[in-house]
């Protein structure tokens, strides 16, 4: 009786809380798990243009933005327009629109009133906060199907933890998956892995997960393993496993298409892949050559698809990341043939300047074309829907297929499981990493500013490909990557076919990498400690200081500090050629300079600016009042850590 009492008393709080307005037929995304009874009418605060389908929000001088997840430029989002279009897009400059990814919740706070707004639209959705209109927030999905949900709220991090009750809890990974994974896009053969786990293991540099691109794949072909690569693939897993380190394969959205592959068989029987118009499946073409892609959002094709990741789980795998999930396709069959059909026509052409740009134009916009989005079909709750109208669901329901099938198949193991593309409600299924960075100085900023926008959303297991994808890295970028990389769940250095190999034993500084290493180790107690904290409690593993520090006007414009968790704030060096940075506290904290776990100075700061010195091997963490840090000895791998051994450093309330 008095639970029930505390669960309607729960949920009408709730609802004062989260206002949903329906336009239109709004699909059953899965993004939220409350039910929540619609409003009638316009959303509270925002105005609605029937005729354009725009909602519009008069912003105040004072409002900050903030939200969308993973997407480019600042903290503060205002002054500039994002569009939810998953794509498939290594150029992370901020005048991009969109990314990999949609999550499309907003904060917007002026420092004494705030509310949120989640817009569960799979469509594209365009958020143009402040670009046509300095002083207005205007949101316009493609499709007005939408449901439209306004938050309300106290404060940003009330608003946030509403927002996450209404999306449901955040996907928890196992332990060592907090542990240092090394990537690279062309380790080819077991023998490149073993090199790459004996260049650790010869340094003493901790190492958890080594991961397995597209190269150990027969063809290119999803759930195979190349036998003449890796000859007794299980045998070797366990190999690696006995050296403490897992292998986390990828998984591409694509099937290729080949007579007696039996995904592509069994798929193409059953009619689990997305049709066209007309009924046959589409043929689009990535790094197989011509695939078809699984409709995941059909419940049985997911089931089937999530089923096949059983192949590699049977052989001990414990751990996938899903990519190419946008979908990204390198051209479809029928578009590749009105290119061709267009190039013969230009070719009778007396081409004139702007002729021959018109050509340039169709033969350079061959992949991710907009025109392929709109010529396949999802069969979702039974309806055949087109694939533009629910574009943004697709990497999510990719991913949702495998993790039901874990839960399915082997709900004895936590697996590991992230993806590249990502729609808000894929955090209860699996973390992101966010895409093809480059080793510039611009994205390890990036990167800090990002990760606020993530945690809102739920993806609270993320991170960035450290040390950059594409472009060659240098050994200071790497450090100060690495040196951020420490706080952030998701912890990989990944890079691209073709660029400077980049793990941390080819550097000359190796000392300086295992000691940085080693401090990721000593700091995981809390870092998983602060990270269950908020997978728990819908909080923030990682918050902008505007959050907990509102009384601070100052606060309003840190764009490149850090709170990680209750205990921490962080202040990375982000910037080349600098032994130091500026850094604002808005209270008076103690600083900590590592050098290693065990190899720090200690200094208690007043509140306010401060220069801080921090050369390349040292890392600033600054303690709150009140607060602990525990340390760890760090060890070779995660689940080698003894937790009860913790040294602990205090800042006592002054
Ligand atoms: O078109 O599998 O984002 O991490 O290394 C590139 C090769 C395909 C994109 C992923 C990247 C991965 C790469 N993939």
């Amino acid at each position: 009786m008095y639970q029930k009492y505390i669960k309607e008393s729960e949920q009408s709080r709730l609802s004062m809380m989260i206002k949903k307005y329906v336009f239109g037929n709004p699909y059953e995304t899965g993004a939220t798990v409350l039910p929540v009874e619609p409003a009638g009418g316009i959303p509270e605060r925002f105005r609605f243009a029937a005729e354009t389908g725009t909602f519009s929000y008069t912003l105040k001088e004072k409002d900050l933005v903030f939200g969308l997840g993973e997407t480019v430029r600042g903290i503060n989002k205002r002054g500039w327009i994002y569009v939810s279009n998953n794509a498939d897009d290594p150029e992370h400059n901020e005048n991009r629109i969109s990314l990999y990814a949609s999550q499309n919740f907003l904060l917007v706070d002026d420092g004494t009133e705030c509310f949120g707004v989640f817009v569960d639209n799979p469509g594209s959705v365009t958020f143009d906060i402040g670009y046509t209109d300095p002083d207005v927030l205007s949101i316009h999905p493609e499709y007005n199907d939408t449901s439209f949900y306004v938050i309300e709220g106290e404060t940003p991090a009330g608003i946030v933890g509403t927002f996450r009750e209404l999306i449901g809890k955040s996907y928890v990974p196992p332990v060592w998956a907090f542990g240092y994974g090394q990537s690279r896009w062309g380790y080819k053969t077991a023998e490149d892995i073993r090199e790459v786990a004996a260049g650790y293991k010869a340094l003493g540099i901790p190492l958890d997960m080594i991961y397995m691109d597209i190269d150990y794949m027969q063809d290119f072909k999803d759930f195979t393993v190349n036998p003449e690569r890796f000859p007794e693939f299980a045998d070797f897993v366990r190999e690696m496993k006995a050296e403490g380190i897992r292998l986390i394969p990828i998984i591409d959205a694509g099937v290729k298409m080949e007579t007696g592959y039996d995904v592509y068989e069994e798929g193409k029987a059953k009619g689990y892949f997305c049709k066209k118009e007309n009924g046959e499946d589409l043929v689009a073409a990535v790094w197989p050559g011509k695939v078809h892609f699984p409709d995941f959002l059909n419940r049985e094709a997911s089931d089937w698809f999530g089923d096949q990741y059983q192949v590699l789980t049977d052989a001990g795998i414990e751990g996938f990341w899903n990519d190419m999930n946008e979908p990204a396709i390198f051209y479809t069959e029928d578009h590749l043939k009105e290119v061709f059909a267009q190039i013969k026509e230009f070719e009778q052409k007396e081409l004139d300047i702007w002729g021959f740009f018109e050509f340039k134009d169709v033969v350079g916009s061959i992949a991710n074309h907009p025109e392929d989005y709109r010529r396949f079909y999802h069969k979702f709750h039974g309806q055949k829907v087109r694939h533009d109208k629910v574009h943004n669901l697709y990497g999510f329901y990719m991913t949702k297929s495998a993790a039901e099938s874990f839960a399915r198949n082997c709900p004895e193991k936590k697996i590991l499981l992230f993806s590249r593309a990502s729609y808000t409600g894929m955090h209860r299924y699996g973390g992101v990493w966010t895409g093809d960075n480059c080793s510039r100085w611009s994205h390890l900023l990036m990167n800090i500013q990002m990760m606020p926008g993530l945690n809102m959303n739920g993806f609270l297991y993320s991170g960035a490909d450290i040390g950059g994808f594409g472009g060659n890295t240098t050994e200071d970028l790497m450090l100060r990557w690495v040196a951020f990389g420490i706080f952030t769940p998701l912890f990989r250095n990944h890079s691209a076919l073709g660029t400077r190999e980049q793990e941390l034993y080819r550097f000359e500084r190796k000392e300086d990498f295992k000691h940085l290493i080693e401090l990721r180790y000593a700091l995981i107690p809390y870092i998983y400690r602060e990270f269950l904290k908020a997978a728990e409690t819908n909080g923030m593993y990682m918050m902008p200081l505007w959050f907990a520090y509102r009384e601070d006007e100052r606060c309003r414009e840190v764009e490149d500090q850090l709170l990680v968790g209750d205990a921490l704030m962080i202040a990375p060096v982000y910037e080349q050629n600098k032994t130091g940075r500026y850094v604002y506290l808005p209270e008076s904290m103690r600083m900590l300079r590592f050098r290693a776990y065990n190899d720090y100075d200690s200094e208690v700061l007043p509140a306010g600016d401060h220069y801080v010195k921090a050369a390349l091997n040292e890392v600033l963490v600054f303690l709150r009042p009140g607060c602990e840090l525990p340390l760890a000895t760090p060890a070779r791998h995660v689940e080698q850590i003894d937790e009860k051994q913790l040294t602990r450093i205090i800042f006592a309330k002054p």
